[in-house]
């Protein structure tokens, strides 16, 4: 079983009042038809994909709750309500509580701090949490405790100072490699895993998502379309412009996971 096989997910439906999402510049706000376009066609490559979609309500009190993999981690083997570090988003990880318990054997709660799930990079050997303005020590702290339990090896890092999320910065393409800026190359942390790094004007595609056979790719990166073709990988480019206005990406829009009792969804890897 690979860490980015995946055979289910959890995505929510945008309200319109996610034209007034967080964002650190100003700039226009999404335009809430072509949003919800965007996001129709993540979830159509999620399912072609081999995931099996669950799609939530969408939350008018919560303009960002579209981006679920911000209040919540999740494993085969259980999944973790965070504290988001942005005090409007602070309730969206109890407005999740009752689809994750509904599907996961256990539901584990930090009571301490702050982390966004944007900040954590599960890879095969190691999750790395990136402090942020969005995830402090103290919250990466009690991720670290609660993820000992799940039996989940973490290390804290640091998220590059003015970007929102470590995976604003970086991806898990392969078993052992990642897809990253030039600046989360050059700080080392990876340490063991190969990094390939997307060009300059190309930043924003560091934030792809490895799903199964395929990597979803944010649409008009046609260079780090071709690194990752010639890598051996099958790239799915999605336009996230509107979503971008927004300060968001592709990774958090989903949480996603391998259900080991499902019997839809992807047929268990080989
Ligand atoms: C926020 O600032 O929280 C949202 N507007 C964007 C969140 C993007 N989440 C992510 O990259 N994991």
């Amino acid at each position: 079983m690979r860490v980015f096989d995946f055979n289910s997910a959890i995505v929510r439906l945008p309200g319109k009042s996610v034209v007034n999402g967080l964002r650190a510049k100003p700039g226009p706000a999404p335009v809430f038809a072509k949003l919800l376009d965007e996001h129709a066609a993540y979830v159509e490559a999620l399912r072609h994909a081999g995931v099996r979609v669950s799609v939530l309500e969408a939350l008018e009190q919560f303009p960002d709750s579209i981006f679920v993999e911000d209040p919540a981690l999740v494993f085969s083997q259980g999944a973790v309500l965070l504290r988001p570090g942005a005090p409007s988003r602070a309730s969206e990880a109890e407005a999740l509580a009752p689809a994750l318990a509904a599907r996961f054997p256990e539901l584990l709660r930090l009571t301490d701090g702050h982390a966004d799930g944007g900040d954590i990079l599960v890879t095969p050997k190691l999750t790395f949490i990136g402090l942020s303005a969005r995830t402090d020590e103290t919250g990466a702290a009690a991720l670290q405790s609660l993820l000992e339990t799940l039996g989940i090896a973490s290390r804290v890092v640091r998220t590059p100072r003015g970007t929102l999320h470590l995976k604003s910065d970086c991806s898990l393409i392969d078993e052992d490699t990642v897809l990253a800026t030039e600046g989360l190359e050059n700080s080392g942390l990876f340490g063991g895993l190969k990094v390939l790094c997307v060009p300059r004007d190309e930043h924003a595609a560091a934030n792809a998502v490895r799903v199964n056979d395929v990597v979803l790719v944010r649409a008009g990166c046609p260079r780090t379309a071709d690194m990752l073709t010639h890598h051996g990988l099958k790239v799915v480019p999605l336009t996230v412009t509107e979503v971008a206005r927004i300060d968001a990406g592709l990774s958090c829009m989903s949480l996603r996971w391998f259900d080991r009792g499902s019997r839809s969804g992807a047929a268990p890897p080989t």
